[in-house]
């Protein structure tokens, strides 16, 4: 075969060689093996020192002619491989503006927030302060303070976790309300607070119980704070939360920290006060627990109990949640099943 049937079927199969190049590698190794100074080209060349001068001129011509012919195809297919590479990419990278967009998942405030939120509010709007404090608190804070020393059998009611002989977990928020009480300057003007807050108690968790719930207290310190006021603001929580037709009952009870104490009973919001079985057929429902500050309790925050005098309050906002949303397992509140949480959206 002579050089010139050597250099058409050389290009033949490059040419095939060259159109079935899928990528710029593949294209890249073509041109080096093909035209590089060890390929076929440079080879035939080199075979035409075999030939007969007067052959040489016309063979080396058609040699440059098909070289430059690869050379050109391999360019060609080269920026093909490119644009199919940039039109892959930009079908990949295609964004329609017009399309709706992805709903944003949106979440709530647990329900004991949404409860506590809403009597934030309320006293917000009465001109109280919120108050924060530790929840391992000092024995000191927690029961000396509250008028509950050492060896007091009412301790026996909040029995709780120690962390030391020192510090506890608190059983209520009233520590707060001491660490506020001591610092509060009474030539400014009276003490209005409310403390909400997780709290603690030493039980075993059942349906009614969780070793940690949730409280909010409240505390007014004035010259003359009667048990009306303390009356109204029950009243005041009470419609608030459960509803504008709700009455509320008093009925006395003990507390180490205030003295009278009261039970405070709101009228069923079910029955409106007939009977029925949420308020187990006597048409009300125990909900707060309330009384006139002890003056043991002002004397050893440093009040003068002569002088000044206040009401107080503890409510719980897991039995407030419990009650209105009919909830009858306080430990669904703490299991974070998203089923049972999500039940509470404020969206309706
Ligand atoms: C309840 C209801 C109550 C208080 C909490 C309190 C706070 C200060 C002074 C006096 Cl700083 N009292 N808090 C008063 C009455 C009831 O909680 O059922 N507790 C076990």
């Amino acid at each position: 075969m002579g050089l010139k049937d050597k250099l058409t079927e050389l290009k033949r199969n490059a040419l095939e060689e060259i159109n079935d190049a899928k990528d710029l590698k593949k294209i890249n190794d073509i041109r080096v093996n093909l035209l590089g100074k060890k390929g076929p080209i440079t080879e035939v060349l080199r075979g035409m020192r075999d030939l007969p001068k007067e052959e040489r001129p016309n063979v080396g011509s058609f040699a440059n002619k098909v070289r430059d012919e690869l050379s050109n195809a391999i360019s060609e297919r080269k920026e093909r491989i490119e644009i199919i590479k940039t039109s892959k990419r930009l079908e990949e990278e295609k964004l329609d503006v017009t399309l709706p967009g992805v709903p944003v998942k949106i979440g709530q405030p647990h329900i004991i927030m949404q409860v506590i939120d809403q009597i934030e509010k309320l006293f917000l709007g009465m001109g109280y302060q919120v108050v924060d404090g530790p929840e391992v608190e000092e024995d000191h804070y927690n029961f000396e303070m509250m008028n509950l020393p050492k060896d007091h059998p009412a301790r026996d009611m909040q029995d709780t976790f120690y962390i030391t002989d020192k510090f506890l977990m608190r059983t209520q928020t009233s520590p707060v309300q001491a660490r506020t009480m001591e610092k509060h300057d009474f030539s400014k003007g009276s003490l209005k607070m409310i403390s909400p807050g997780k709290v603690y108690r030493r039980d075993t968790d059942d349906a009614t119980h969780s070793h940690q719930f949730h409280q909010i207290e409240g505390l007014v310190i004035d010259k003359s704070i009667t048990m009306a006021d303390l009356k109204g603001t029950l009243q005041l929580i009470a419609r608030t939360v459960f509803g504008k037709e709700r009455e509320i009952r008093l009925r006395p009870s003990y507390f180490p920290f205030t003295e009278p104490s009261v039970e405070v009973d709101v009228s069923c919001f079910k029955c409106g006060g007939d009977g029925c079985s949420v308020c187990k057929q006597t048409g009300w429902i125990e909900v707060l627990g309330a009384g006139m500050v002890h003056p043991n309790v002002l004397k050893m925050s440093g009040i003068d109990a002569d002088i000044y005098g206040g009401f107080a309050f503890g409510l719980g906002p897991d039995r407030f949640a419990m009650l209105k949303y009919g909830v009858d397992d306080i430990r669904e509140f703490y299991l974070n099943d998203m089923r049972f949480l999500k039940q509470f959206s404020q969206r309706g």
